[in-house]
């Protein structure tokens, strides 16, 4: 067991807030924890998970944790980074015996061969995704982004980084406009690592809950989550290169408290873009398009081709670009893919457990036949 100080944060703390309150402890976690305290719990947050131990902060400082009462079969229910555990202090190994049920959830369905999902970070208030302005737009990988961040119940955030490379201001503000039609309810914020423009308002925002940095490689994530935390944390692609081991610290330390306050999450599974069961999540991306269809005549429309299709009349009209349609399209037969895909594997998970279920069935029934008392 490893004790690091949580007391050198640079941020001044009143003696009254609890230890983890700058790791997103509050009354309502409290609350909700109050039956672990009563067995002599201790809560703490996961900060990562690996091949059957986690690293858990609590008010005492960073415990290694063995994972087998919070491994169940179901991978959606494994223990993940940013939840809040319940740590039994006696023993050793000590264990995380549960954890509080979860505000929010980012998801991902694995490769084709294992599609029943991978819980990838718990408890995220804010999904920042990271869009580069050095290269061109591309409108359909955020909404793919936008429509996981949704799905999750975290609120997305869209941050165009290195705004500095934008030559003009109303270049800039033409791309800002291109992004915020693109997403609907959500804040689109440029700003700029390299001269600080921006990163004000962000670590504003980020202040209150949990975080995570969304967005393809070389999108300026690491150098972003640098600037917030005022400290070079996070690995800069160059340096990785230089390093040439794929080393980078954001394996080790992937929850951190930030100066300012709130919390970033860093983990690896969620840089990519992989593909994401979020129909939900399309629908809040395409809100716009939702609310159109509501007006078409049939309530079943596919807006294909149908008359008195209110998407189609808007499409018409130009107040609906052609290329948000498709793209709705695209990511709702994908995710319709991915969930066919996973409904096959849970009906063979349960045709499997109801043979299992019945063949323990017959046991027993074999059993009690043949008198001797025994159960099962
Ligand atoms: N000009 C400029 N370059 C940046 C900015 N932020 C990041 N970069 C560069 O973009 C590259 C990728 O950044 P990195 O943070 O490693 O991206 P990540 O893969 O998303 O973590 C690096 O070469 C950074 O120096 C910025 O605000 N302005
Ligand atoms: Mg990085
Ligand atoms: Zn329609």
């Amino acid at each position: 067991m490893s004790h690091a100080s949580l007391h050198t944060s640079s941020s001044t703390t009143s003696d009254a807030r609890h230890p983890l309150a700058p790791y997103g402890w509050d009354e309502a976690w409290e609350a909700e924890f109050a039956p672990y305290a009563a067995q002599g719990l201790l809560p703490g947050r996961v900060v990562r998970v690996d091949r059957g131990q986690c690293d858990v902060l609590t008010a005492d400082g960073v415990v290694r944790a063995d994972t087998a009462y919070v491994t169940p079969h179901d991978p959606l229910r494994v223990v993940c980074t940013g939840d809040w555990a319940a740590v039994d202090p006696a023993g050793d190994p000590q264990f995380v015996r549960a954890y509080l049920p979860r505000r929010t959830a980012f998801v991902r369905s694995t490769s084709s061969s294992r599609s029943e999902g991978q819980i990838l970070a718990a408890n995220v208030d804010h999904a920042i995704i990271a869009v580069s302005l050095a290269v061109e737009l591309d409108l359909g990988r955020i909404e793919r982004f936008l429509a996981l961040a949704w799905e999750s119940g975290a609120q997305p955030l869209v941050v165009l980084t290195k705004a500095d490379l934008v030559p003009d201001a109303t270049g800039l503000s033409y791309l800002v406009d291109d992004v915020e039609t693109t997403a609907p309810g959500v804040q689109v914020l440029p700003v700029s690592s390299a001269t600080g423009d921006g990163v004000d308002v962000l670590a504003a925002v980020v202040s209150g809950g949990t975080s995570v940095l969304l967005g393809v490689s070389g999108a300026g994530k690491s150098t972003l989550a640098n600037a917030l935390l005022g400290a070079d944390v996070m690995a800069v692609q160059a340096i990785r290169d230089v390093d040439g081991k794929g080393r980078h610290t954001t394996t080790t330390r992937n929850l951190l408290a930030l100066p300012g306050g709130g919390v970033l999450i860093d983990t690896p599974g969620l840089r990519g873009v992989g593909l994401w069961d979020a129909e939900a999540g399309v629908g809040q991306v395409f809100s716009e398009i939702e609310e159109l269809a509501v007006q078409c005549r049939f309530h079943d429309c596919a807006h294909e081709a149908e008359p008195g299709c209110a998407v189609l009349a808007a499409l018409e009209e130009g107040a609906l670009p052609e290329r948000r349609l498709e793209s709705y399209r695209k990511l709702l037969r994908e995710n319709r893919r991915i969930v066919a895909k996973t409904d096959a594997r849970l009906r063979a998970e349960i045709g499997r457990e109801w043979r299992l279920r019945s063949a323990q069935g017959r046991a027993s029934m074999e059993a009690k036949r043949g008198g001797g008392g025994r159960r099962r």
